[in-house]
């Protein structure tokens, strides 16, 4: 029978995706874990810090779990911060669950990052195999993780699918410590009727993508027949791509008075060297991937939920 295990499942991907399994497959087959418990919590959930393969290795068996969406991570902006924590998290977080994947034929979701390219990669429209020397410890992180990935899968079997997501806009939950995270905080903003100082500059475009696309990515990634994915490294997957400027200019158009000031800091060198479009050809011809919703659609969806 299925059981899922999600880790970091509190933050802003798990936290909607944690909705999404538990609508598709019911409340009990979904498993939720995080570093600390959060109240509100309506399901089954275990205290996880993803370092601690004891702990990881007594749930699998306890709850008999069958895949894992091992969402953990340190991200972006946190990671240059504090580099040494987010290698050993994201790292040896993923290690921790492929041996346990290996020894108890587990599933595995691993989502990989627009932040694995770096400067020397193509900018606009990166292909899915493409030079790549992340300038990021986060983004050294997420290539050496599909790799692990791809070696899993090689050498013991191991079905982990993987996409590399673009910066993720949703209503339903906040951003943790990564470049993207304007392009969420600057809605809330907007909406509260408060200017907002962005921290890239105005002209920084990159690939972005709506909550809602993201997750079914996930879900149909995951539920796609095995001889369909050549990929186990990571899927680059795409919806649309604009600057700080652009996506100003878009809430505008609800909040005319709404105003954004630019003071570029330390997570613009992180910018610079991510791609500004993505090309993914390659999931859409193997397992039919396609987005759904516009820039346009994700701002109005936006404003009306945050409203
Ligand atoms: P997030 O920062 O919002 O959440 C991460 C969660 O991991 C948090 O709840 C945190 O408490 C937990 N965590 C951190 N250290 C942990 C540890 N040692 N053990 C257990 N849990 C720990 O991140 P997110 O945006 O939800 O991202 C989820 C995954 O998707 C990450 O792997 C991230 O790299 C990837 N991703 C996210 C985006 C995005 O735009 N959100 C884009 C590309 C890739
Ligand atoms: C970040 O900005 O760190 C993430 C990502 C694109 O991986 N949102």
């Amino acid at each position: 029978m299925k059981k899922i295990l999600i880790t970091g499942a509190y933050g802003q991907i798990g936290t909607v995706l944690t909705s999404a399994l538990r609508e598709k497959y019911g409340t009990d087959t979904v498993l939720v874990s995080d570093l600390h418990p959060k109240e509100e919590e309506k399901g089954q959930f275990e205290l996880l810090d993803i370092l601690d393969d004891k702990r990881l290795r007594e749930i699998v068996d306890q709850y008999d779990i069958t895949e894992i969406y091992h969402l953990a991570a340190v991200l972006s902006a946190v990671g240059e911060q504090r580099p040494r924590l987010a290698w050993k998290v994201n790292m040896e977080g993923l290690l921790n669950v492929l041996e346990v994947a290996k020894d108890y034929d587990l599933r595995v979701f691993f989502p990989s990052s627009i932040a694995a390219f770096g400067g020397a990669s193509p900018r606009e429209m990166t292909p899915q195999d493409t030079v790549m020397q992340p300038e990021t410890v986060y983004g050294i992180s997420k290539i050496a993780g599909e790799s692990w990935c791809h070696y899993y899968y090689e050498n013991f079997g191991v079905d982990v699918r993987s996409v590399r997501y673009p910066g993720i806009i949703g209503y339903q939950s906040l951003p943790g410590g990564g470049t993207t995270d304007y392009a969420v905080d600057i809605f809330h903003k907007a909406v509260a009727g408060n200017d907002y100082e962005c921290f890239l500059k105005e002209d920084a475009t990159l690939p972005m993508m709506c909550m809602g696309d993201a997750i079914r990515a996930t879900i149909e990634l995951m539920d796609a027949p095995a001889e369909q994915i050549s990929v186990r490294t990571s899927y680059n997957i795409a919806a649309f791509s604009f600057s700080p400027l652009e996506l100003a200019t878009e809430i505008q158009k609800y909040f005319p008075d709404f105003k954004v000031t630019y003071k570029p800091d330390f997570r613009q060198k992180i910018a610079d060297t991510w791609p500004e479009s993505i090309d993914d050809a390659v999931a859409r011809k193997e397992w039919n991937w396609k987005p759904g919703i516009s820039f346009e659609a994700m701002v109005k969806s936006m404003i009306s939920h945050l409203q």
